[in-house]
Order: C-alpha cells, then sequence, then structure tokens
C-alpha cells in the first residue's frame, strides 16, 4: 500500500478547502505593492495639497530688521542673534512632512534655515537641561522635550519652497519640528528658553500634550 491509499479518518471540510483554493488563485487579500501614502501617514491623518493658515488671530508684521532670536536658560552660553548674525550660520535645505493636530498632513515641504543642532551647539545646554519653551512675537508659546528638539531635522526656517517664509506662515523665520505635531513649530520665533523641568505652553495649557509625536497619536494629555 502506497501512501496514497492512506484511508481518511474523518470528512473532508470540501467547501472550506475549495474556497481557500479559490483565495489563492484570486490572490484575496494581497494589497499589491506597499502603498507608501497609508505607511507616511500617521493615525487619523489626511493629506492636503494645500497649506492651511493657523494661528491664534494675530499675525505680527515684522521686517528682517524688527527680528531677533534670543536663547537663554539653562545653558552655558546664552545668545542673541540679529537677522544678519542669524543668516550667516550654516544654511540646511530640508524636505519634511508637515502633521497638524486638526488631523491634516502636507508633504514635501521644502525648507531652508540653520539647524537646531547648530544652535544647541553654540550655547551648550546644561547637563540638567531636559525641555525648551518656543515664545513668539504673538505672544504665542509651546514647550517640548529638548531630546526632540535637538533632533536631527529640526530646523529654524527662514525659506519654503524657495520663497521666504510669508508672514501668514511665520516669517522672517519659525521652528520647524517635523517629527512632532505641527503646533510644536512656533511661528514668529523670537526666543527659545531652555528649562530643567517641564511647563506648559500656549495649547499645553489647554489641553494638548507636552510631547505631541504623531505617530504614536499624543494630541491630547
Ligand atoms: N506663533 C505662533 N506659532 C504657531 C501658532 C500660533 O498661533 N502662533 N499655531 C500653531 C499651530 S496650532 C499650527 S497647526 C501651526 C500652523 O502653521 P501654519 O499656519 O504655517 O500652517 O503653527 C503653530 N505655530
Ligand atoms: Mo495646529
Amino acid at each position: 500500500m502506497d501512501d496514497d491509499d492512506v484511508p481518511l479518518l474523518g470528512r473532508l471540510k470540501d467547501k472550506l478547502i475549495g474556497a481557500k483554493q479559490d483565495w489563492a488563485r484570486q490572490g484575496r487579500g494581497l494589497t499589491g505593492a506597499p502603498d507608501p501614502k497609508r505607511r507616511r501617514l500617521p493615525p487619523g491623518q489626511r493629506e492636503v495639497s494645500d497649506w492651511p493658515v493657523l494661528d491664534l488671530g494675530i499675525t505680527p508684521d515684522l521686517s528682517t530688521a524688527d527680528w531677533s532670536l534670543t536663547v537663554a536658560g539653562a545653558v552655558e552660553a546664552p545668545l542673541k542673534w540679529s537677522w544678519d548674525a542669524f543668516m550667516a550660520q550654516p544654511q540646511t535645505e530640508l524636505v519634511t512632512d508637515i502633521h497638524c493636530v486638526t488631523t491634516w498632513s502636507r508633504y514635501d515641504n521644502r525648507w531652508a534655515g540653520v539647524t537646531v543642532r547648530h544652535l544647541l551647539g553654540l550655547v551648550r545646554p546644561r547637563p540638567q537641561a531636559a525641555f525648551v519653551m518656543l515664545k513668539s512675537f504673538d505672544g504665542y508659546s509651546t514647550n517640548l522635550p529638548l531630546d526632540l528638539f535637538a533632533a536631527e531635522d529640526a530646523l529654524l526656517a527662514h525659506t519654503w519652497q524657495g520663497e521666504p517664509l510669508s508672514r501668514e506662515h511665520g516669517g522672517p523665520v519659525r521652528a520647524m519640528i517635523p517629527q512632532l505635531y505641527f503646533w510644536k513649530s512656533a511661528k514668529w520665533l523670537r526666543a527659545i528658553t531652555v528649562m530643567d523641568k517641564d511647563s506648559p505652553g500656549y495649547w499645553e495649557l489647554r489641553g494638548y500634550h507636552d510631547v505631541g509625536d504623531p505617530w504614536r497619536e499624543e494630541r491630547y494629555r
């Protein structure tokens, strides 16, 4: 007796087997090539092609001559940059996605500016420093962990798609921290305070998350 003649010890589930055989033939459940859109979009977000404007209602009208940036707090070497001093720093171009907590995401924004890493290298945060507060010319503020502010792709941006950053989007200079929801990217940036202890900014005082990682959907505290 060869193997094919072994008596079966029950009834085969013919319907199920037939159906599964059909799935294999049809490729049921296969999604084809990985969908880059899905993998690029954090949970609960949708892609937009325009660039919405979100602010508190005040749009500071700052010339580059009016603008300056102060960096102070728990740092060894506080500094204040005029526009000229800022533009004299090494310049970096980056392409990043924006994820706003109001659920829109905008891909492939091309920025130019000075990296946060470069700035932190100059001011040298003290060993116990762990948070920063960004402060803006419209009275806005936002807090975030220092290690996330120090991410390689965090920029103090003055240019978007090759053009000076418009007034409504935070020109002359805004923060651009692509790994966090966009409310952490303070427009019309005026000051950065490095802190030992965390302290809530404008939206963080109103129920928004102290960190704000879109991949963990850290929208609210
Ligand atoms: N100074 C300042 N920065 C700000 C805000 C603000 O009201 N004032 N709004 C934040 C929010 S909630 C978002 S989503 C983004 C919006 O930036 P945009 O108007 O360039 O899209 O800026 C963030 N930075
Ligand atoms: Mo936002």
